[in-house]
């Protein structure tokens, strides 16, 4: 067998850095903000396959229904964590600095495709961190699709991650094992202790800053949160897409608007008829995997009393679209979800406004913001 050992001069050539470091560079601190780091990548990896499973359902499992606030919790989760993740990675980063001095920088194969493997774990890390957070912001100043390249790359990340892990663990056992007690600050400046304590205040102002965008008592200091649900601007509630950005202003108002109702049979209704149905009030949540939600009372008829209409059951797989065209205008509903479903005409116990979705939208228990569909004008059940 090739030795996989590689043969470098014992000493670095001259201009070199050196890779001499503070104290504050240890793997004692290194070890606990890696071990966070960690637990934050893990929490955003499974709310986030949770987030796009709502958006790419398995045919052999259900999309959830309860709790009813369950996507509103996982997503606010994902979000949260995902924008704390940014000064615990940043200092993790910052704690191990010196390694890019290391001498030598390879030792074998097997060391050099561990490092490259860890290049890839922090390129791909910040790349989903930053983009992740450009998204909430709805700002898209990359080209690719965003929601795709996030999922992908998030199993990049945990992968390389998985492996970091299982690289490091004696030296992040030994780092966790290392006590670190004493002041926070002494002669010499900042400790160890008082390092890892300072970072941990800074993740927590972080968390505390954007929680509101999901705990409306917080509302009010969720600075860093992209949307403020307090400064909501209609009925108590962020709009995400305005009627006049989905162009459907004219269609939403006009007389001849009509629902289609087709399954065995094709129903139409006016909005007469809608409103004349009896209805139903419920208190469900709007969560945007922007991270913001919110909680609300809507009513209007039960989406399976109109699917029963034309044949439909409990068990139908319901398609719903919007006047609008393109974009979050069509969406399906099955199982668990369908039997809370409303179309709502009223939100807080008045008329839905043009934005929120007048004359009739979609509202239904565990469900991603963007399948909760506005302006719906078709009911297409599928299995009858
Ligand atoms: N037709 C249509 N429905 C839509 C959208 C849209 O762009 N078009 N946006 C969705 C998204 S992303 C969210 S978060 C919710 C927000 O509902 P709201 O604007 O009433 O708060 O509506 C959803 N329904
Ligand atoms: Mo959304």
């Amino acid at each position: 067998m090739p030795s996989l050992k590689l043969r470098l001069p014992s000493t670095p050539p001259p201009g070199w850095p050196s890779e001499d470091r503070g104290r504050l560079h240890h793997e004692s601190v290194t070890a606990r903000l890696g071990s966070a780091v960690g637990i934050a990548f893990g929490i955003c990896f499974v709310t986030g396959v949770l987030s796009h499973y709502q958006s790419h359902p398995w045919a052999w499992l259900p999309p959830p229904a309860t709790p009813a606030g369950g996507y509103r919790f996982t997503q606010g989760l994902h979000v949260i964590t995902g924008f704390a993740s940014i000064p615990l990675l940043l200092a993790k980063l910052w704690s191990v600095q010196h390694k890019l001095a290391q001498w030598p920088p390879v030792r074998s194969v097997l060391h050099a495709l561990e490092r490259a493997s860890v290049a890839v774990l922090i390129a791909t890390a910040l790349v989903q961190l930053t983009t992740g957070i450009l998204n909430t912001l709805q700002y898209y100043p990359f080209k690719w699709p965003f929601a795709s390249v996030h999922y992908g790359m998030a199993w990049v990340v945990i992968g390389a991650l998985l492996l970091h892990i299982a690289v490091q663990l004696p030296v992040i056992r030994r780092g966790l094992a290392t006590k670190l007690d004493g002041p926070l600050v002494d002669e010499h400046g900042l400790t160890r202790r008082g390092a890892v304590t300072g970072v941990g205040v800074g993740v927590g102002i972080v968390g505390l800053t954007t929680v509101g965008q999901v705990v409306g008592p917080l509302a009010k200091v969720a600075l860093l949160a992209p949307r403020r649900p307090d400064r909501a601007p209609q009925q108590h509630l962020p709009v995400n897409r305005t009627a006049a950005a989905a162009n459907v202003r004219k269609t939403a108002v006009s007389a001849d608007y009509r629902l289609t109702v087709r399954g065995t049979s094709t129903r139409t209704l006016t909005v007469a008829q809608i409103e004349a149905m009896p209805a139903q009030t419920r208190d469900l949540s709007i969560a945007c995997v922007e991270g913001w939600s919110r909680g609300a009372t809507w009513t209007g008829p039960s989406l399976l009393d109109i699917v029963a209409m034309v044949g439909g059951t409990a068990d139908s797989v319901v398609t719903i679209s919007s006047l609008e065209k393109g974009g979050f205008s069509r969406s399906t509903i099955t199982a668990g979800q369908l039997k809370e479903a409303l179309l709502a005409t009223h939100l807080h116990g008045e008329r839905l406004t043009l934005d929120h979705g007048y004359p009739l939208r979609l509202i239904a228990p565990d469900r991603k913001g963007e399948l909760q569909t506005k302006w719906v004008d078709t009911v297409v059940v599928s299995n009858v």
